[in-house]
């Protein structure tokens, strides 16, 4: 297969990282094309020094391409996940639709990259939930170093992951609490400007959130079923970056030093952990930025094998259009996509 790409969802927050993360990394792409609904049909978006004309999904041919990032909500998925394979394409979906799917493999490069080869079933590979990805990335090398057997996370979830609409209701609450005119809540169940919500998607009949659900179950998937992990998931007013607070029971004993080196070593990580230099990572400092920051590593003196630590990443980088590309990259490392066009050197 080639590299013709279509970026489905293209004027969303994910979709125009999916074109930024595509252009940044030099992803050698034979062709880009721009898909979104119809109504946003003839609307511009950038990639790299191009300007990229939006098609409507319905009217999109999906067979003049080999693969397709998307990123316009679990219901698009579902209907438009086997028509694309139908035509040929392999579909990397950023949904919740298939993640749980069997035939489908849900992959962060740094722990399953090899799973994208379970592609061939349904023609899909699901991206995880966005606070399950900077999660995983993290836990994999303690866990093949010595065997996690539970985690407790807390997380501080950023309006971006609910959306552009999110985002603004953000702001315009915030404006509004200044002017004494405050928007009532749309997006969110209660107020989020200076206020936090324990309450990320719907409640379950056992009390967890399906946040909290997503991170349980797509963490077994990806790293191992053995691990038991419980969450609280709680949106915080901060536009981009998602915080957790983790607590991790190990197999066996480790000090906080030899975490902090196993860390320092594992891909995708940035260690920052000096708190007597006031060293560590906030959601802010995080935007834009390809890597899982862990700092305040210490170790749980309340349980026999407990380590600790805090974790910060991009939502819309790592924890959705940079897994989606690195998982294309895994597809081109592997084989499974070859672009056409010869690289363009220069002397
Ligand atoms: C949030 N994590 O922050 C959610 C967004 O399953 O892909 C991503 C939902 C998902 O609201």
């Amino acid at each position: 297969m080639a590299t013709r790409i279509a970026v489905v969802g293209a004027t969303g927050n994910v979709g125009r990282e999916l074109l930024n993360i595509l252009d940044e990394r030099m992803f050698p792409a034979d062709e880009v094309f721009a898909v979104a609904s119809r109504r946003s049909v003839g609307k511009e978006v950038s990639y790299g020094d191009k300007t990229l004309k939006c098609h409507a999904i319905e009217d999109f041919d999906f067979s003049q391409v080999d693969l397709v990032l998307m990123s316009a909500g679990g219901a698009a998925s579902k209907e438009w996940c086997p028509k694309i394979a139908k035509a040929g394409a392999i579909t990397i979906d950023n949904s919740s639709a298939w993640r749980m799917d069997p035939d489908v493999p849900l992959v962060v490069p740094e722990c399953n990259g090899e799973a994208v080869l379970g592609y061939e079933k349904k023609m899909i590979i699901a991206n995880p939930n966005c606070s399950t990805a900077q999660l995983v990335v993290a836990l994999k090398p303690l866990h093949d170093a010595v065997g996690i057997t539970r985690v407790v996370c807390s997380t501080y979830q950023s309006v971006s992951g609910a959306g552009k609409d999110a985002m603004d209701e953000l702001w315009n609450q915030t404006r509004g609490v200044f002017v004494n005119d405050e928007p009532t809540p749309e997006i969110f169940q209660k107020e989020i400007a200076f206020n936090v919500i324990p309450q990320i998607d719907v409640f379950m009949d056992d009390g967890f959130t399906k946040e909290e659900w997503k991170m349980r179950v797509e963490t077994k998937k990806i790293l191992d079923e053995s691990i038991e992990l419980v969450a609280t998931c709680v949106r915080v007013p901060v536009f981009v970056g998602h915080s957790e607070a983790v607590n991790v029971e190990l197999a066996a004993p480790m000090t906080a030093a030899k975490a902090r080196e196993i860390l320092r070593e594992s891909p995708g990580i940035m260690l920052v952990d000096d708190p007597k230099e006031d060293l560590y990572i906030t959601p802010k400092e995080c935007v834009g930025d390809w890597a899982t920051y862990i700092s305040r590593v210490r170790k749980d003196p309340t349980v026999e094998n407990g380590i600790m630590f805090w974790c910060v990443s991009d939502n819309l980088r790592k924890g959705a259009a940079l897994n989606a590309v690195q998982i294309a990259e895994e597809l081109l490392n592997r084989g499974v996509l070859k672009p056409e066009k010869q690289p363009v050197t220069t002397n």
